[in-house]
């Protein structure tokens, strides 16, 4: 005998809840795989693809118990020493934030963990393929922080981080790799993106409100939101249009961002003599090529770096001579 199969309408919540899963990217949603070890060639194929057509990819599971706490340290200090400076001298050089957004950078100058989180291979390797030769534009820790529910202006607002002649070019110069310090969800502030908004398009753009002015999210339909546990990295193009999300929890929402710039491209900050002697004389061929050399044009310093470090400024060998 046949059974009578139940067919049961689907109710508002079940609507909302499937379409929240369409705008709601998670990776490995059914079942965390195991910790990454190298990618192989054909996975590593597929991450450039998915970056070249949607401006963004996730590697998950990238980093273990042991080392994000180690991280979390140094980016919670890092964040401290922040804090330290906007209260006595009002703002970190570069640096934009809000009341409920705030970043430092030149993490490598917090400890070893982040040191070791610079040679993460495969990292190394998704961006020799995508960008070829690069170097470290700055490895930053972003944190949304729990936001009132009436505050307007409770994110970065959409933006690009490079726009001009970066917007539609066919050579990547930036990559960003936010490694989640935490889980990453709606509900803490997943960063929103507009998937394949780093192509010219040709259709008219949504006007974005300027960064830290509030955000509009309806302004673009095919919004979705990078959701990733804790020790995932979400690869993404900055040009691709983007903006944090709203913390609606009670605890911060920490990534950490490996930015890396195209070699022919500058970093933002003369990273080998902000990392100073001590850095330097243990420097792997690895990190001394991401750190660039002496780039004398750069800022050799930092506003928020930890009170003790030593950078080694940049020493103009003509004026020496001259003096
Ligand atoms: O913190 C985020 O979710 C977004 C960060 C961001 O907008 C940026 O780094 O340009």
């Amino acid at each position: 005998m046949r059974q009578k199969l139940h067919i049961f309408p689907e109710t508002a919540g079940m609507r909302l809840a499937r379409l929240w899963r369409i705008f709601t990217y998670e990776p490995n949603g059914c079942g965390r795989p195991q910790m990454t070890s190298r990618l192989s060639k054909d996975e590593l194929t597929q991450q450039a693809y998915a970056l070249a057509v949607s401006g963004f990819t996730i590697l998950p599971s990238q980093a273990d118990t042991n080392l994000l706490k180690e991280l979390r340290s140094c980016a919670d200090e890092a964040l401290a020493r922040a804090a330290e400076v906007e209260h006595s001298s009002g703002k970190l050089n570069a640096t934009n934030g809000s009341a409920y957004y705030k970043a430092n950078r030149c993490l490598y100058c917090w400890g070893d963990a982040p040191l070791r989180w610079l040679e993460h291979e495969n990292t190394r390797a998704l961006a020799e393929l995508t960008l070829g030769e690069h170097l470290l534009w700055d490895m930053s820790v972003l944190s949304a922080l729990p936001t009132p529910s009436n505050e307007t202006r409770a994110t970065t607002s959409w933006h690009r981080d490079f726009n001009g002649v970066f917007h539609g070019a066919a050579i990547l110069s930036y990559l960003w790799f936010f490694l989640c310090l935490d889980d990453v969800t709606p509900e803490n502030g997943a960063t929103w993106i507009v998937p394949g908004s780093h192509h010219l398009g040709t259709a008219p753009e949504p006007e974005s409100c300027g960064v830290w002015k509030g955000d509009e999210l309806s302004n673009f339909p095919s919004r979705m939101q990078l959701c990733g546990r804790a020790g995932d990295i979400l690869v993404l193009n900055p040009v691709t249009i983007h903006t944090s999300g709203r913390n609606s929890t009670s605890k911060p929402r920490r990534l950490l961002n490996v930015g890396l710039c195209n070699a022919v491209v500058p970093p933002l900050l003369n990273h080998w003599a902000i990392a100073g002697a001590s850095i330097q004389q243990r420097a792997t061929p690895r990190l001394r090529s991401l750190l660039g050399g002496d780039r004398k044009q750069l800022p050799d310093t930092f506003n928020a770096l930890p009170r003790d470090h030593q950078t080694a400024p940049h020493i103009d060998s003509e004026s020496e001579v001259l003096r």
